[in-house]
């Protein structure tokens, strides 16, 4: 059957044309594009990539079947996915063709990730692994080590990681691959990257949506993706929709989602059909770039996309007892899991080896390949898929702007996101090609909009926004900004994702994949912390990947101003999963005010290797520090703020501290409140920017020494804690400390409706008036003065609470910021 090139061609580059209407035309190729030495080659580079990844699987020893195979041969534990490692030497081996014609700069991300045996044998051919890893050197003592080792202690293991050469992306959680691409090349022209999107992945949402990448991609200052979907027909045990799915049916799919089909799938020609369709794509992608690349962009382009059929598992065993391996589930991992014990299976084992004539491919007393099959490896090692720079330290420094220029007037209002737009839109201009957004269609409301002044939307579907070098991409799905963002920073650039602090928990799970594989990645960690000599366990465990920059999120229209939204967009528990990251790559700050998020902000885009999390209100909202106080408070992460507190917090009574823009105020207003109602209660003040700085000593780089500890938060006084998160974070972090037995945590506790943002603090507990409370029973703890009569002030707090409640009902609005708000100015 010949291959077919299913739905209309690309228009002409002329940006007036539009495309035509749907339709389905048969093309029939020419299938000579590889001469029949080429053809052979290329074959004999699959036979012997394929051969090492089954070996990878089954053997310990007698790796290269010099001698019949005994269960003694076969490791003790049989792990890893053989069925679609065949589609990925296929894949491999032919970009590499790809790259060699064209002296191209490709990365390959491969969506299954659990196919690492499939890759790591490509990367050991093309001599990969040695280069950063030389234990596994083109030879037989690298070979056996690579085969032998593969999934056992010590070994590599059988998802694509950060120790997989080439690699941008932690192959294990499903249905981010397309989207990092599109992230990688971004800003990348002359970059290509092949996305293998496996049949069940694509079933995924996140890769459903991330299909549109496209029309955010600038072919005049962008690369290009070609994702090839892998339609082995299985998932681990089921068919994939996509394997039921007709070529109408596939192709109107992709033809909607704005792509130009074509499928790969003649099983007797399969390579003349792949290396055509490669070839076939890339001359589209050329067109389209070249297009724009000369004024003339093509509206609506139609991109390539290839749909490759093969059998899942294919080259594998046929069948064993009575039940189909190849080309079935069967062979999603270990097709032949009993060949330790079990005759037949080790039989089968033994002809399935020996079908690859490994003789014919490489030297096997020398154990180096032939070298014909290496023909279509790049001689320039940066050429090689795993050696290419892109996916390994093209760090671009991220130049900075001063933000004390931009800092608000102590004593005034300031929106936080209002001032770090500011912030950003200098950022913009002064790193025009190496720094980005990626927002969920929430950048105006978010505020963060003074970017606008420089810089757009980049959404090539908009004739109005196309073309014009926007920094800003709005697509409303947080998987795809996540993975954009991920490809983006991976490939050495920086990139900031502001979100509603409701709805970024829904990239929980793709967050927590990412700072795995930085986890093993980076090696830029600060090994101790300022205060302590103690060295953290070291998170770098790939000592040659190089540092990369920071992913960074700001989460802002928070729960506690929600009053318009209700309780549906409240949630602050995106807090708890970065809290809960391995120690030396999570950062969460909730800077109080809008100098101290500038400052935190800066910090952040400099920073390397970290996840971090800002958190801070849209809302003007009181500023309290000086630029240099911002900075000073913001490098120490907490600090005692002595205007609010009585006689400069000395000799506290009781200490309260605040974390979060608005509960940092309600923490002041309480302050001022009882130097008014109860002057005898010695208050202390404080404020945390800097979550870490909380957690037992050496838990944390940040974290305080305990004698630093008790002399912020004293060593036996009722601290109150009025925090913006859950309370069970803080009880975490705080567990360890001295005496926690004092410590009183209040925080969002789940109560919210459309209302006022001081109900919303009131029925959350975390008001002015309880915290007042709070600090009277604490006080009267250790103070006579204050003990006498303290059940009546608290009883006044509360009734003033119930006024506040009156109020709003009656009125309909409330008085968040009206009530008090003096700052001695100093
Ligand atoms: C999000 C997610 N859900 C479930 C899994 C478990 N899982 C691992 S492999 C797999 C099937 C993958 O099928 P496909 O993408 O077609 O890959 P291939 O057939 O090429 O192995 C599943 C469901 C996973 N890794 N990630
Ligand atoms: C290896 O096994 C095959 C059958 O699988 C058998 O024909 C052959 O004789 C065996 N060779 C040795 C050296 O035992
Ligand atoms: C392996 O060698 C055998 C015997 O020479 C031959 O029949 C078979 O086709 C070869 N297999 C491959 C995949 O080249
Ligand atoms: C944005 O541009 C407008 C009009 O040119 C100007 O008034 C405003 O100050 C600018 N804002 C920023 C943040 O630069
Ligand atoms: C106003 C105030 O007290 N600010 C303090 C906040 O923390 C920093 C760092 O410790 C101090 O330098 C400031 O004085």
């Amino acid at each position: 059957m010949p291959a077919q090139l299913l739905s209309q061609p690309n228009p002409p580059p002329d940006a007036s044309q539009l495309p035509g209407v749907l339709g389905v035309l048969k093309i029939m190729l020419d299938l000579n594009v590889l001469s029949s030495d080429e053809l052979k080659d290329i074959q004999d580079f699959r036979r012997a990539a394929n051969f090492i990844a089954a070996a990878m699987i089954f053997l310990k020893d007698n790796v290269l079947v010099e001698r019949n195979i005994t269960h003694n041969d076969i490791k003790n534990r049989l792990l890893g996915h053989w069925g679609t490692c065949p589609g990925l030497t296929l894949i491999y081996a032919h970009l590499n063709r790809l790259i060699l014609k064209n002296d191209l700069e490709a990365l390959l991300i491969v969506g299954p990730g659990h196919g690492a045996p499939g890759i790591l044998s490509c990367l050991w051919l093309e001599d990969s692994l040695s280069a950063f890893i030389p234990q596994y050197s083109r030879d037989k003592v690298g070979l056996t080590r690579l085969i032998s080792g593969f999934s056992t202690p010590g070994g590599f293991p059988s998802h694509i990681n950060a120790e997989t050469p080439g690699s941008i992306h932690e192959g294990g959680e499903l249905g981010y691959a397309l989207s990092v691409a599109f992230g990688a090349v971004m800003d990348n022209p002359n970059l290509i990257v092949a996305c293998v999107v496996g049949d069940g992945e694509a079933e995924t949402g996140p890769t459903a949506t991330a299909w549109h990448g496209y029309k955010y991609i600038d072919p005049a200052e962008s690369g290009a993706v070609i994702p090839i979907v892998h339609v082995n027909g299985f998932k681990i045990s089921e068919r994939t929709i996509y394997g039921t799915m007709d070529d109408l049916e596939i192709c109107s799919l992709f033809s909607g989602y704005g792509y130009q089909v074509r499928f790969v799938e003649d099983l007797n020609n399969i390579d003349q059909d792949m290396a055509a369709s490669l070839d076939w794509a890339f001359s589209e992608i050329k067109k389209i770039q070249s297009a724009a690349r000369t004024g003339q962009p093509v509206l609506k382009a139609r991109w390539p996309v290839l749909i490759l059929r093969t059998p899942k598992g294919w080259t594998g065993p046929k069948s064993i007892h009575g039940e189909y391996i190849e080309g079935s589930f069967h062979s999603h991992q270990v097709p032949l899991p009993k060949a330790k014990v079990d005759a037949d299976e080790l039989n089968a084992l033994q002809a399935w080896l020996d079908s690859y004539n490994i003789s014919e491919l490489i030297d096997i007393p020398t154990g180096t390949p032939f070298k014909n099959i290496l023909r279509f490896v790049p001689s320039t090692p940066e050429k090689r898929l795993g050696q290419s720079n892109k996916a390994n330290g093209d760090y671009n420094t991220l130049i900075t702007p001063d933000w004390e220029p931009l800092a608000a007037e102590k004593g005034t209002q300031e929106s936080c996101m209002k001032s770090i737009g500011k912030f950003l839109l200098e950022v913009i201009k002064g790193n025009p090609n190496t720094f980005r957004i990626f927002s969920p269609d929430e950048l105006v409301s978010n505020k963060l909009d003074a970017v606008f002044n420089e810089t757009g939307r980049n959404f090539q579907w908009d004739s109005a926004a196309r073309a014009q070098g926007g920094r800003v991409i709005e697509i409303l799905s947080e998987h795809t900004c996540q993975g954009m963002m991920q490809g983006y920073t991976l490939t050495g650039r920086t990139a900031l994702f502001p979100s509603y602090e409701a709805f970024l928990g829904i990239v929980h799970t793709m967050m927590v994949q990412y700072s795995k594989f930085v986890k093993i990645a980076s090696p830029g960690f600060c090994l101790s912390s300022p205060t302590s000599t103690h060295l953290y366990p070291q998170a770098h465990e790939t000592k040659w990947r190089k540092d990369i920059g920071s992913l960074n999120y700001v989460e802002t229209s928070t729960w506690a101003r929600q009053e318009h939204n209700g309780f549906s967009h409240q949630n602050p528990s995106f807090i708890g999963a970065v809290l809960n990251l391995k120690p030396a790559l999570a950062r969460v700050y909730l800077p109080p005010d809008s100098n101290c998020f500038l400052s935190t902000i800066a910090h952040c885009l400099r920073a390397k290797n970290y996840i971090n999390l800002m958190v801070g209100s849209k809302q003007p909202t009181p500023v309290w520090l000086s630029p240099k106080e911002a900075n000073a408070h913001c490098i120490a992460g907490a600090s005692i703020w002595k205007f609010a507190s009585t006689d400069e917090g000395i000799n506290p009574d009781v200490v309260l501290v605040g974390i979060g823009v608005e509960l940092t105020f309600e923490v002041i207003a309480a302050a001022a409140l009882l130097r008014k109602e109860v002057p005898a209660l010695r208050v202390r003040v404080v404020n945390v920017t800097d979550l870490m700085i909380l957690g037992p000593e050496k838990s944390h780089p940040h974290a305080l020494m305990d004698s630093d500890f008790v002399s912020i938060f004293t060593k036996d006084r009722v601290v109150q804690f009025n925090y913006h998160g859950y309370p069970n974070e803080l009880r975490g972090l705080l567990f360890g400390r001295p005496r926690t037995d004092r410590m009183h945590i209040s925080g969002y506790n789940e109560e919210g409706t459309t209302t006022t943002p001081f109900i919303m603090m009131l029925s959350n507990g975390v008001s002015r008036f309880d915290v007042a409370a709070a600090a009277v029973r604490g006080g009267a703890l250790v103070n006579e003065k204050v003990a006498v009569d303290a059940h009546i002030k608290i009883g006044v707090f509360m009734h003033r609470a119930q006024k506040a409640k009156d109020y709003a009902f009656e009125h309909g609005q409330g008085w968040f910021f009206l009530l008090i708000f003096v700052l001695p100015r100093t």
